[in-house]
């Protein structure tokens, strides 16, 4: 790609400008947020999601292991522990645990992945599979879709109280713990690659990684719709023992 490199600040303005192909934007999150899910496709999201919050510290460990920068990995290695937690602290996948429960699903219906849908182990097994292959700050990179994530768990925290009454809002601590985090975790993903990316062609790059984070996302939702709003799951032909 030719042209001379953007202005750290105009490159930031093209990866903010991505923002329209963020998952809040797929039916599903607008219908989840206007209130329009029924307890069943609550229970879908949460339970496919799962799938998406135990794969996060996989694909940060796979990160920090092509990373040869120590004070870049003394500052990533806190995903892990945000999301594994620690002896005495919670972490995020036990917080996406509890909201599991406050949508009336069982820790063993999680921990089994028996309701992921292929179309979602694909999207989330293609990220976590480009992180293990990237260089480390392509990697890095792919984590800044989460520009965008504050608005999105601020959405669930205003609108699942108001319209989803019967999920015990103690279960929405995920959300509440990733405003900060996520905000935290940009500040970081964002300096390295506006550093990193500091030519036009290395720019261009960086905005197909994010688009294609962008399609993960996208991609795990429209499997979910497929699933749980237009009833028409995987072999749907077959009977459901069969399926
Ligand atoms: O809960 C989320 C999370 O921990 C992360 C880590 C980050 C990454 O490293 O790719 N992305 C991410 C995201 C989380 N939640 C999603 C949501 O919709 O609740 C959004 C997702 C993201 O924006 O990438």
């Amino acid at each position: 790609m030719s042209g001379q490199a953007w202005s750290q600040q105009a490159f930031e303005a093209q990866l903010r400008g991505l923002g329209d192909h963020y998952h809040i934007h797929h039916p599903f999150q607008v219908r989840m947020n206007s209130g329009g899910c029924t307890p069943e496709q609550i229970r879908g999201w949460v339970a496919n999601r799962f799938y998406y919050q135990i794969s996060i510290p996989l694909k940060d460990a796979a990160l920090l292991s092509n990373c040869p920068d120590r004070a870049v990995r003394r500052e990533w290695i806190q995903r892990i522990i945000d999301h594994d937690g620690r002896p005495g602290e919670e972490g995020g996948i036990d917080a996406w645990l509890a909201l599991g429960r406050a949508v009336g699903l069982t820790d063993d219906e999680l921990r089994s992945q028996r309701h992921v849908l292929p179309g979602v182990r694909f999207a989330v097994d293609a990220y976590v599979n480009f992180v293990r292959r990237a260089p480390w700050q392509e990697a890095v990179c792919s984590s800044l879709t989460e520009l965008f994530a504050p608005e999105i768990h601020r959405e669930r925290l205003a609108n699942w109280p108001q319209h989803y009454a019967w999920i015990d809002a103690d279960g929405l601590r995920y959300f509440r713990n990733r405003l900060a985090q996520a905000r935290r975790d940009v500040e970081q993903g964002l300096a390295i690659t506006l550093d990193y990316f500091n030519t036009r062609g290395l720019q261009q790059r960086a905005l197909e990684i994010v688009r294609f984070k962008c399609d993960v996302l996208w991609s795990m939702l429209d499997a979910m719709w497929m699933a749980y709003v237009a009833g028409l799951p995987p072999y749907h032909h077959l009977l459901p023992d069969q399926r």
